[in-house]
């Protein structure tokens, strides 16, 4: 494995004492239903409210979504995605967290660059033609996910033989194509995409696999599983319930070997890390003393 991941100002270390910790990615999404009320500014001032808290909470990454990706949702033209980052991108460059985008359009990938993102996360695996040119030359990490299909197909009648090994090869040959496009390793991590033309069936045996996912590719993994349905299909519970289920997720994969989880319950999550992290690393904790 690469020493480090790079992702523009920042680097994650994964060889080593600090290899072992996780890094938390908070989800910020920037979509107009995410918003309690319409207006833009009132919207840009709770993003940024929001990604000061999750910050304080222990997030060290944020993942700024202009575009929703859930099943079936219609895509967003790109000026209008364009004016849902950009504004909260700007505004988040001041605070010390490393910032990622998370887009499909090149166009997108080159403004966010720009004005200095740290991270393109694609839930399209950077196929977009233009994707690969867009982030060549930059320094910024790279998020590569599987999904089969696309947002508007993916969950219609999802079919793998082996998922597993199925994911291992789309992502080999995605990271094989970037890297022979010039774009170096260290700045790739990979992300099986849980729920992205995936049964629960399918969610599980990723999440059960992502060990032999890293070992395999030798690259650092994302897991994204905050609140999704496979969480709801073992708990029962509807879309506002599921953070326990979310966190119990979170270490799993972390248990799986994965360095970046990707939630919305940033504290919790980054708490339930530390306790597991003070319980299997006995230098994660050295320093304390008492209760
Ligand atoms: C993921 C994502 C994920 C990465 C979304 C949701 C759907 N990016 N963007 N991995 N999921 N890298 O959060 O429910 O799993 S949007």
């Amino acid at each position: 494995m690469n020493k480090q991941l790079q992702c523009g100002r920042f680097s994650f270390e994964l060889e080593g004492p600090e290899a072992r910790r996780a890094v938390v990615m908070g989800i910020l999404n920037v979509t107009p239903d995410s918003f309690s009320d319409g207006g833009r500014y009132q919207g840009l001032e709770f993003a940024f409210g929001h990604a000061e808290d999750m910050l304080k909470q222990g997030a060290t990454m944020i993942d700024i979504g202009g575009e929703s990706t859930r099943p079936g949702a219609p895509s967003v033209p790109v000026e209008e995605e364009l004016r849902r980052v950009m504004p909260a991108l700007y505004a988040l460059k001041t605070l010390d967290v490393a910032l990622s985008v998370d887009t499909c359009k090149p166009q997108v990938m080159r403004e966010a660059l720009i004005a200095g993102a740290d991270m393109i996360n694609d839930i399209n695996g950077f196929r977009a033609p233009g994707a690969l040119e867009a982030v060549l030359d930059s320094d910024c990490g790279l998020c590569l996910m599987h999904m089969q299909a696309t947002p508007a197909t993916m969950q219609q009648a999802p079919q793998y033989s082996d998922v597993v090994a199925e994911v291992i090869a789309f992502l080999r040959t995605r990271v094989d194509q970037m890297t022979a496009f010039g774009i170096e390793r260290s700045r790739i991590c990979i992300d099986p995409g849980f729920g992205f033309g995936k049964t629960v069936e399918h969610n599980y045996a990723l999440l059960r696999g992502l060990q032999r996912i890293r070992d395999e590719l030798y690259l650092p993994v994302l897991a994204g599983m905050s609140r999704k349905s496979m969480i709801g299909a073992v708990t029962g519970r509807p879309l506002e319930a599921r953070m326990a289920g979310s966190v119990g997720a979170a270490l799993a994969a972390v248990a799986q070997g994965a360095k970046i989880v990707r939630v919305h319950d940033v504290a919790e999550t980054a708490d339930a890390l530390k306790v597991w992290q003070a319980a299997t690393d006995p230098h994660a904790f050295s320093g304390a003393t008492g209760m």
